[in-house]
């Protein structure tokens, strides 16, 4: 669909919205291009690449941050949240070919520490086929119309998740819809949504680029501190401290700004958690 026929009703029905046409193939073509000449190409990093990719993306990678407000993601977000927006997060969620990494059933509001409320929408943009074969995600219409439901922790290894968390109630496999999405193409989903994904049996990378985008009046629960990117419209609140732009890929500074913002989140993440949060989802 095309973002001008998305509708805030049929979101708040659905808890979700897809496949909604953000960019052109080649667009997101482009975009995966340079992203993958940044990965291969930054050597003598002080975290391992895979973990500044996985989280917080936007706070050393300029061409991330400079997604952040896409006029064709921004309209979508906007449709569902309102005028004024922030950005909370971005992440890359890559699956190598012929992998087993799986995602399982979560909520996303569920360690956030950012409240259970409605007042976050995440934009995943497919910069590679999502498919059933290659693992695109799956959807529980209705589901968000529950509230957080307990989860455990399972630290799997082949899991994307922090904690490998997974819901404590089972889903029926039957319920769920296959996100599927082109390259360039977006879905929105609620942050109570029950979702997963399973592995990458695909000869192609699966690559979603995340957007998490809040409204101003959220806090930070679990610290005294959290940060955001201004997006749109007005923040009468200032409840997030602002993360600039980055001066370049990887620049010091910007690397600075990650470690310590990756510190505050992993422990405001951790919270009733039996390890420290390996990376958080
Ligand atoms: O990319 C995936 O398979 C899962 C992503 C996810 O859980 C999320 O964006 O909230």
């Amino acid at each position: 669909m095309r973002v001008e026929e998305l509708t805030r009703e049929a979101y708040e029905r659905d808890g979700f919205a897809f496949p909604i046409d953000v960019m052109t193939g080649d667009e997101a073509h482009d975009l995966r291009r340079r992203i993958e000449a940044l990965e291969s190409g930054m050597n003598g990093l002080p975290r391992p690449m895979a973990q500044y990719l996985r989280m917080n993306t936007h706070i050393v990678m300029p061409l991330v941050h400079d997604m952040i407000t896409h006029p064709q993601v921004v309209a979508a977000a906007r449709t569902v949240l309102g005028s004024d927006m922030l950005c909370w997060g971005a992440e890359l969620f890559i699956k190598e070919p012929h992998t087993d990494k799986v995602v399982s059933w979560h909520q996303d509001l569920t360690y956030w520490g950012i409240g259970h409320s409605d007042s976050e929408v995440t934009a995943w943009i497919a910069l590679s086929p999502a498919t059933p074969a290659s693992g695109c995600m799956r959807f529980v219409a209705g589901s968000h119309k529950n509230a957080i439901i307990p989860h455990r922790d399972t630290y799997a290894d082949n899991n994307l998740l922090s904690r490998g968390q997974e819901l404590s109630v089972e889903v029926d496999e039957e319920d769920a819809v296959d996100v599927v999405l082109q390259p360039g193409q977006m879905s929105l989903h609620h942050g109570r949504m029950f979702h997963a994904s399973g592995p990458n049996a695909s000869g192609d990378r699966r690559i979603g680029l995340v957007f998490r985008y809040i409204t101003p009046d959220l806090v930070q629960q679990n610290a005294d501190t959290d940060f955001a990117v201004p997006v749109c419209g007005e923040d009468r609140f200032r409840n997030f401290d602002y993360i600039p732009r980055p001066e370049g890929d990887f620049a010091p500074p910007a690397l600075e700004r990650y470690d310590r913002i990756m510190e505050i989140h992993a422990k405001a993440q951790s919270v009733g958690a039996a390890q420290e949060s390996r990376v958080y989802s």
